[in-house]
């Protein structure tokens, strides 16, 4: 077995931090160590936490480590995308958030940034997940910010995802609008403690647009509404609980099942296009760079350009 992963295996924090940055960076025998971990993973339960910049996600992840901690649970957590322009630099703010578990050796937190090309963060994410599940995770927590591409395929690794949305910061319901509601298993208002949660001002018109949202979602399964105050650690229970129900639901339902099958698919998904895509562009580089002066000299469209290199990839360079 791979050194690493056998450390990885006993618990040690240092080694799986090292490992997941040589996966990351695709240095020394990391897919080896990533198939010696396989046997091991599959039982830790990841809890997606999406919503608007600001909304208290990772003061609620920071509540949920302390919550599955007391519960004897070994717990791990992704802050994906922490460059998000609204907080700048919120990598630093996530950990100091967290601090209060930097001690604690049955924590493990990482943080994932932009890294710019498509696919990038789903797969770091998805293989983070896969070492931290080796690692010995019960529960792995990922926050991510928004509704971007990259957002929703990590959204779709988790078995559970919660959406938390925060009133009164006047972008909530256009993010209603665009899309969030899609994803949510869990919806969670936060910061209830402010006027908006309660009175019929902004907070209460996103309530109503996201209650309406949620009923016309019909998917067998109905989106408990859970209100927290993160900042005071009022509402973890009721909402650890929200994501047991679902957790629940899924392993008896037929909707839950096909689910795991659409899991297990977008984890293809992700390596698969990611893996063509390097392949193609080792294999084809004179190829492309000659594609792409065809474009440029207006010879070709990108599709005529993309279609003839798809073809001399397959072995049939027709034409
Ligand atoms: N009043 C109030 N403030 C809260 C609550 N929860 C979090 N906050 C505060 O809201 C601010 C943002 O909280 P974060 O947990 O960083 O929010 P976030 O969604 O992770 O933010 P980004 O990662 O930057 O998108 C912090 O100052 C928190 O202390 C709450 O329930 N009530
Ligand atoms: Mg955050």
């Amino acid at each position: 077995m791979h050194p690493l992963a056998e450390k990885v295996l006993q618990g040690d924090v240092r080694a799986t931090g090292r490992l997941l940055r040589d996966i990351d960076d695709r240095v020394g025998s990391w897919l080896d160590a990533l198939s010696d971990l396989h046997p091991y993973t599959g039982k830790a339960y990841v809890i997606g936490i999406t919503g608007n910049p600001g909304a208290g996600k990772s003061t609620l992840t920071d509540q949920l480590v302390s919550h599955y901690r007391r519960a004897g649970q070994r717990v791990a957590v992704i802050a994906v995308d922490p460059t998000s322009p609204y907080s700048g630099g919120a990598i630093l703010g996530d950990r100091i958030r967290m601090q209060r578990h930097a001690l604690d050796t049955g924590v493990f937190i990482r943080s994932i940034a932009t890294r710019g090309q498509l696919g990038g963060i789903s797969r770091s994410t998805a293989d983070s997940v896969r070492i931290l599940d080796a690692w010995g995770a019960g529960v792995i927590l990922v926050e991510t910010v928004g509704v971007g591409q990259d957002e929703l395929e990590v959204a779709r690794l988790a078995h559970t995802t919660v959406v938390v949305m925060a009133p009164g910061m006047g972008d909530e319901v256009q993010a209603i609008k665009a899309g969030i509601l899609e994803v949510a298993d869990v919806f969670c208002v936060n910061k209830a403690d402010r006027d908006g949660a309660h009175s019929r001002g902004h907070g209460a018109g996103m309530l109503d647009l996201a209650r309406e949202t949620l009923r016309a979602k019909e998917n067998e399964w109905l989106v408990p509404i859970v209100k927290s105050i993160a900042s005071r650690g009022e509402g973890i229970g009721q909402l650890a609980e929200a994501v047991e129900k679902h957790k629940t639901w899924q392993q008896q339902s037929p909707v839950g099942l096909a689910r795991q099958q659409m899991r297990a698919q977008g984890e293809l998904d992700v390596v698969f296009r990611d893996l063509l895509i390097e392949a193609a562009r080792h294999d084809l580089a004179t190829e492309i760079n000659a594609a792409t002066h065809d474009v440029y000299e207006r010879r070709a469209t990108p599709y005529q350009a993309a279609q003839k290199l798809i073809a001399i990839f397959r072995g049939n360079p027709a034409r």
